[in-house]
């Protein structure tokens, strides 16, 4: 029996169904490249969900961490440490926001704006007592809590999770006017991915995250962008509202920010919506720990010192053209920005997965989004030859039966 069919029956028999990996067994990564136990190489072009724009075990960042593991790795909230302060400033400086509260998981990221933003709502906009409201988006994914997926509209995310929180108003994305109809005094917050990345890389029309920026802000309700996969250079730009030219009140990061090594989010927002939270109100065992601080400072310093967005922008265009010069008749629309790329498979070829089996084959890592869309996101340092490389594969997939 071979080592990968060893692990696929041991993961099979000892871990929970919730995932249904490709046959693939990995066990070593560097930079875009990922082998297998089998000793053969892959490209990675998921990024684990954009979570490694710095690429693997960058040695940057593998550095920073391995010297804190040598100092000081977690001392809890209760006592100040020498790196979250650093981290937090260095994170709200680079991103020009008053004030950070670091988590783990972009969920917990989430559920901390979803938190900070009623709390706000109730002591600064007098909002009645229990009545906040959050607009959320048809299409959204913003992790897989209770409440988040209480306002999902995936029934598979949904399914057997009831009762679900209350306080949330659905709207279908990317329509502006939709949003203007749900707010009422109640309305506390909207909470919105500046491009759907699990409803299928989904980005709104040129001038959508301007207008809801301006409703909000007329109607006094917290703009709330999640950026936990699409922040930290991934479209072309450090953050992607930055091409609407908007500031949203408080934004999301994660993934990225833990440089691929170590679990990291935060949210940002200025004072007047951080000071809602007073001491005690809101909190966590590892937010904010030394390790994780460390880490996420030297993701920044990768990010900025590698100008890791330009590469995405100038990458991502030229890569989006080749797909589309592809003239594959099983794609129905190639779409995206920067390396967050989706390629949407015609129903009439069936489902995305077969072709992300074909692509495993010759060597790309790729995953489906929903049922018809290829999502392709490498690592942000993968270079044009890199891509080239898989411009070929992906071709010879896409042009084949
Ligand atoms: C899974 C999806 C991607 C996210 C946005 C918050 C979170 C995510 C915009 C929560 C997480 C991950 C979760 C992971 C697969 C992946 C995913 F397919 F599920 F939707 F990326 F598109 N906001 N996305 O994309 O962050 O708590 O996971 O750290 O759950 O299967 P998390």
């Amino acid at each position: 029996m071979s080592r990968t069919q060893r692990h696929l029956e041991e993961a099979e028999r000892w871990s929970a169904s919730n995932y249904r990996p490709l046959p693939v067994v990995l066990e070593r990564g560097e930079g875009v490249w990922l082998w297998d136990v089998e000793g053969r190489r892959y490209l990675d072009m998921l990024s684990s969900y954009s979570a490694l724009n710095q690429g693997h075990r960058h040695p940057a960042i593998v550095a920073a961490a391995q010297a804190q593991l040598g100092r000081l790795t977690l001392t809890s909230r209760a006592f100040h440490n020498d790196q979250t302060g650093p981290f937090l400033r260095e994170l709200c400086e680079l991103a020009g926001y008053e004030k950070a509260l670091p988590m783990n998981t972009g969920a917990e990221a989430v559920e901390t704006a979803i938190k900070l933003v009623r709390k706000w709502g109730y002591e600064r906009k007098g909002v009645a007592a229990g009545r906040a409201e959050i607009v959320v988006c048809e299409g959204n994914f913003h992790g897989r809590t209770t409440t988040i997926v209480g306002f999902s509209t995936v029934s598979q995310y949904r399914r057997g999770f009831g009762p679900f929180t209350p306080g949330f108003k659905l709207i279908p994305y990317a329509d502006a006017d939709a949003l203007e109809a749900a707010i009422t005094e109640h309305t506390v917050g909207f909470l919105v991915e500046p491009i759907q990345g699990e409803g299928g890389v989904v980005v709104p029309p040129s001038g959508y995250l301007r207008r809801v920026a301006e409703i909000c802000r007329e109607r006094g309700v917290a703009l709330i962008a999640d950026e936990v996969q699409t922040g930290l250079g991934r479209t072309g730009r450090l953050f992607a509202w930055e091409w609407e030219g908007v500031r949203p009140d408080v934004i999301l990061l994660g993934k990225a920010l833990g440089g691929g090594i170590y679990p990291v989010s935060a949210v940002l927002a200025d004072a007047e919506y951080m000071d809602a939270f007073a001491p005690g109100d809101h909190g966590s065992t590892f937010g904010g720990n030394p390790l994780a601080a460390a880490v996420g400072r030297a993701a920044l310093r990768v990010i900025v010192e590698e100008e890791l967005w330009r590469r995405a922008d100038e990458l991502g265009c030229w890569f989006m053209d080749r797909l589309q010069a592809l003239a594959s008749p099983h794609v129905e629309q190639v779409r995206g920005r920067g390396l967050l790329v989706g390629v949407v498979i015609k129903e009439s070829s069936g489902p995305a997965r077969r072709f992300c089996e074909a692509l495993l084959e010759r060597g790309i890592l790729a995953k489906e989004t929903h049922e018809q869309v290829i999502r392709f996101a490498p690592p942000l340092i993968i270079t044009r030859d890199e891509l080239e490389g898989a411009l070929a594969a992906i071709g010879a997939v896409l042009r084949g039966p």
